[in-house]
């Protein structure tokens, strides 16, 4: 598929950043002895991905505006478009020497997600779509699963990490959700699960407390796949909340019902 402009220039950056954190990834592992040391240069890693990223897109498209999870949100010239973007999504995985975590850059125009870029260095695998054209990984179009029954599906979600509040919650969705299911994983990338799901390879994901950058560019790709995406309140905003529940035609109905209790 030929991109437009905006995506190669996404693309371009998500690869750089994404070749810069395997590389620092790959230190990681050697670090683990001193948890601080692991910690500390995770964050920087972090913090360096997210300037090759901010080099590229501002470089390119000055006027826009940039939403990001290390920098904050700085208002453009252009106040119509602003990037947002996670440079590692997945944070814990990478500390962990886990390899599943992945670059995410979004494109958002007059409030809507008009192109999404999601790189996993380790996979070599790079998502993106374009509102309208289709959702694509590497050189192949995605498209969400054809699978009909809940019974036979896999869906993935967010566990509550570091004590947060909704555990009692979370245990309830779950009682609801694992009975009728094939099984429920947590990955620990949100930008990953919307593009597993795109992919087919998950038939649904459902999460809360997530941000803006953890969702934009998996959503359109998701979306540009075929697959239904809504926030948990029906009433609200997926990208504004950080809450999403998304999955195929035929299952999006059920597993909301189940999710949203
Ligand atoms: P992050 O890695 O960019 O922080 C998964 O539940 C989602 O929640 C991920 O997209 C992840 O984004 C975010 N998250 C933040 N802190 C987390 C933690 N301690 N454990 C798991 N996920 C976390
Ligand atoms: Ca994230």
């Amino acid at each position: 598929m030929v991109g437009s402009a905006n995506l190669n220039i996404m693309m371009k950056a998500a690869r750089r950043a994404g070749r810069a954190l395997a590389k620092d990834f790959r230190e990681v592992e050697n670090l683990q002895v001193s948890m601080k040391g692991a910690g500390d240069f995770v964050s920087r890693a972090d913090l360096n991905a997210e300037k090759i990223i901010k080099e590229d897109l501002m470089g390119a498209r000055p006027t826009y505006g940039w939403l990001a999870e290390e920098g904050g949100a700085e208002e453009g010239q252009d106040p119509t478009r602003r990037w947002i973007v996670d440079p590692l999504d997945g944070t814990t995985n990478f500390l962990h020497g886990l390899p599943h975590w992945a670059v995410s850059i979004a494109l958002e125009h007059k409030g809507q997600i008009v192109s999404g870029v999601v790189y996993d260095p380790n996979k070599d695998e790079l998502f993106f779509a374009e509102k309208g054209t289709g959702a694509w990984m590497n050189e192949g179009r995605l498209r969400v699963s054809g699978r009909t029954k809940m019974i036979e599906s896999v869906f993935s979600t967010g566990l509550p990490f570091g004590g947060r509040p909704d555990l009692p919650d979370t245990l309830k969705e779950l009682g609801r959700v694992l009975p009728g299911c094939a099984g429920v994983r947590r990955w620990g990338s949100a930008a990953l699960d919307l593009t597993y799901v795109a992919a087919g390879r998950y038939d649904g994901f459902w999460e809360r407390r997530l941000n803006a950058w953890d969702i934009a560019a998996g959503l359109i790709i998701l979306r540009e796949a075929g697959g239904l995406a809504e926030p948990m309140d029906p009433n609200g905003n997926i990208v504004e909340d950080g809450t999403i529940v998304c999955a195929n035609e035929a299952l999006f109905a059920p597993l909301a019902k189940l999710v949203r209790g």
